[in-house]
């Protein structure tokens, strides 16, 4: 092994090309990091290069040529090699989530279940099973913006000693459509449209629309869709579900209906939306760059996991079938149950190998969980293995390490592409003697199917409840405060506004007035056009009346996190108070908050007492959506006006000291609300008095933002 010496650096120094003529020795490296920059993690051991057969390079920088100027040789088989494995490089995407960010933790239980389930991670207290989690989009393709209006995956894959259990989710708790048999007339027409290949990563346009305004049975999941769900603040600050109605099993084989849930202890908080949008183009890594980042700062995300569990009795008396996706069970009817705690604490350390080769499949059950006849689930237990054939190239996607389970493989299956396991032995069937009887049947110890009995005519056809399509559509709108309606409004208006046909808009708006009088009218309204009379219903039978359900609002989860890992701007200029600044930010950092110094360009700038001011980010390389908060200090110019209006224009809390007053005025930042009280997020104090003016910043920053603020059109 030779060890870096970075001789090199002399010629980059000296501004001297490497020579062809002179090949860098034995353990030189071309490159040596500059001050402040790291080469490698200090604790890694640096290797000399090698090809993938193991032989030492000893150049990287010069194909093999005849003569200085001649033509390159075929016999260059390290240039060949390194060509050919990087023009492999990319696999097929995910055909949807293509779009995701993972990382690592564990999965601890508060509890025994033990009476209810014998699934490996609920066995005991305090509990600790290993997980992998990746977050997703659905619709756009890998390279797409983070902070698109669309569903979010939430899968979870737990390395239990009984085998990998993934529990693939989403962060909402009901899906589209019924019945697996429309999920490529889904997928296809929220893709881009298959002429143009337009638009990316966004429900808002023809295709989609058509397919909704043609599947009244989507009424429910499009207002979850519209709703600030589908534009989260972060991974870290939306709740996760397994969606379908699963079964918990017990030793003895007895079960029960299970519907699972994560709970964000950051709380559930969302984007607005002209935020979301702005934000695919100033950081489209968005999300991605706050789980990762959070998770560098050890700020680990974590969910609690509750379960709703009932009997089969008790599911028959429910106005809704348990097994129809499109339906919630209200926690009115079924509370959670919260049973433990999922902790996300590592990084990956390659995103291709972990990230992207990590292959969930809704099939991944262990012994004490089961399926039900969901027919969207039922497809979605083919389809994930059959997926993973062509984007990880074969049936050996279980021998890449992160989809390896903890737990030992014994069978007789072999052979196939990729095949890394070398089996023993000339045995490889069941049953044998040759081999003393081995592999043998686990029997109970092993996984057994819900003897559930099954009988009935070969039909195709849904049961009756699933043609109720309207009523949970109404509990949810009715559940969510005026606000959160608001922007429902607002996102349906936006994404019918971009269908070119207006037939589609029209239909759609006959399938919302089964939902809402106010809001089929406002949205009408902002289309410019009349309330078309409501698609007739799909069954007879009157729709179920349900009570608000105030835990489907995002403001019941306030979490728990206070001001932690919230990104606040502190806005200066050469001449500002150094020590003012010093102390703002040895506060906020204190509180877990991020701060940074924002000013008109970035390096060091003089303080008025002489001290030397570090800025960070400038208004254009970190606009204002970037931010959660603003504390303004000094300084001013259009980027810094632009800068705060934004801040306003987006709810955010905004801290003016002293002088920087005048900015306020020339961004002409209202102090009053709409509705005449004063806003608490516009805070205006004398440096003497920043102590109470950042306690006020910080119970703003705390909440969110000043939802009561905002106004349509922007009032600045
Ligand atoms: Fe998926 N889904 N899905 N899905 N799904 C995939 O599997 C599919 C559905 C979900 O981070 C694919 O490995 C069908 C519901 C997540 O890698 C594919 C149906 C829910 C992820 C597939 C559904 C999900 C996927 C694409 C209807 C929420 C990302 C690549 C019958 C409960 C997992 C892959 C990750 C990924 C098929 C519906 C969640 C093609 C056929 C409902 C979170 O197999």
């Amino acid at each position: 092994m030779g060890k870096c010496t970075n001789t090199g650096a002399d010629q980059l120094a000296a501004g001297m090309p490497f020579n062809a003529t002179k090949p860098l020795e034995y353990g030189e490296a071309a490159y040596t990091p500059h001050a402040g920059e790291t080469q490698a993690p200090p604790d890694t051991v640096c290797h000399e290069l090698s090809t993938n057969q193991g032989v030492p390079v000893a150049d990287n920088q010069n194909s093999l040529k005849a003569g200085l100027r001649g033509p390159t040789l075929m016999e260059d088989f390290i240039l060949r090699e390194k060509i050919t494995h990087f023009d492999h490089e990319r696999i097929p995407e995910r055909v949807v989530h293509a779009r995701g960010s993972a990382a690592h933790g564990y999965f601890e239980s508060y509890q025994d279940l033990s009476d209810i389930t014998r699934a490996a991670p609920f066995a005991a207290v305090g509990k600790r099973t290993p997980v992998f989690v990746r977050f997703s989009t659905v619709a756009g393709e890998r390279g797409s913006a983070d902070t698109v209006r669309d569903v979010r995956g939430f899968a979870v894959k737990f390395y239990t000693e009984e085998g990998n259990w993934d529990l693939v989710g989403n962060n909402i708790p009901v899906f589209f459509i019924q019945d697996a048999m429309k999920f490529p007339d889904l997928i296809h027409a929220v893709k881009p449209e298959p002429n143009n290949g337009i638009p990316q990563a966004a429900s808002a346009h023809d295709t989609f629309w058509d397919f909704a305004s043609l599947s009244p049975e989507i009424a429910h999941m499009l207002l979850w869709h519209t709703s600030d769900r589908a534009i989260p603040r972060s991974y870290r600050m939306m709740q996760g579900f397994g969606v379908h109605t699963f079964r918990l099993v017990n030793a003895e084989g007895a079960s029960v209906f299970c519907k699972f849930h994560w709970s964000p202890l950051a709380g559930t908080h969302a984007l607005v939306w002209d935020e979301a949008v702005r934000l695919a183009g100033a950081d489209p890594d968005y999300h991605r760059r706050d789980l990762w980042e959070a998770i560098e700062a050890g700020e680990f995300p974590a969910w609690e996991l509750g379960l709703q569990i009932f009997t089969e009795e008790e599911a028959g008396r429910f106005p809704f079938d348990i097994l129809d996706p499109t339906k919630i069970v209200p926690e009115e009817m079924v509370a959670v149950r919260t049973i433990g705690k999922l902790v996300l604490d590592r990084n990956p350390h390659n995103f291709f190998s972990e990230t992207e080769q990590v292959a969930f499949c809704a099939a991944h059950v262990v012994p004490g969980i089961d399926f039900t006849n969901d027919p969207l689930l039922q497809g979605r237990l083919h389809s994930y293995i059959d997926t993973q054939l062509t984007r990880l190239g074969g049936p050996n996607f279980h021998e890449i390490p992160i989809n390896t389970p903890l737990a030992q493989i014994h069978n007789n299956q072999r052979d196939g592409f990729h095949r890394q396991q070398i089996n023993r032995g000339r045995v490889s069937y069941e049953p044998n003697s040759l081999a003393g009887g081995c592999p043998f049947q686990a029997g109970a110890r092993g996984f057994v199917s819900v003897p559930e009995v099954s009988q009935g005519r070969e039909v195709r056809g849904k049961p009756e409840l699933f043609a109720d399509h309207y009523a949970q559509a109404k509990l949810f709108w009715m559940s969510q405060s005026a606000i959160e309606q608001h922007h429902i409004i607002q996102a349906f208006r936006f994404e019918l506004s971009r269908v070119r046909t207006p037939a589609v808009r029209s239909r759609t708006l006959s399938l919302l007035a089964n939902i809402d009088a106010r809001l089929v009218a406002s949205v009408a309204e902002g289309l410019g056009m009349q309330v078309p009379p409501p698609l007739p219903p799909a069954s007879d039978r009157p729709p179920y009346d349900y009570m608000p359900s105030p835990s489907l609002s995002l403001f019941a989860r306030p979490g728990q996190l206070g001001i932690r890992t919230r990104r606040v701007a502190l806005m200066v200029a050469p001449g500002a108070d150094g020590a003012l600044i010093g102390q703002l930010f040895a506060s906020l950092e204190e509180a877990g908050a991020v701060p940074c110094l924002i000013g008109a360009r970035i390096g060091q700038a003089a303080a008025a007492d002489g001290a030397v001011l570090d800025v960070a980010d400038s208004y254009e390389s970190a606009p204002s959506v970037l931010w959660d908060g603003a504390i303004a200090i000094q300084g001013a110019g259009a980027l810094a006006i632009e800068f705060i209006k934004l801040q306003y224009r987006h709810g955010k809390p905004i801290l003016a000291l002293g002088g920087a007053v005048e900015l306020l005025k020339a961004a002409k930042i209202p102090r009053r609300l709409p509705q005449g009280l004063p806003d608490p997020g516009v805070i205006i104090v004398t440096p003497a008095d920043v102590a109470e003016g950042l306690a006020c910043f910080t119970s703003v920053l705390a909440q969110h933002r000043v939802h009561a603020r905002e106004t349509d059109p922007p009032r600045v």
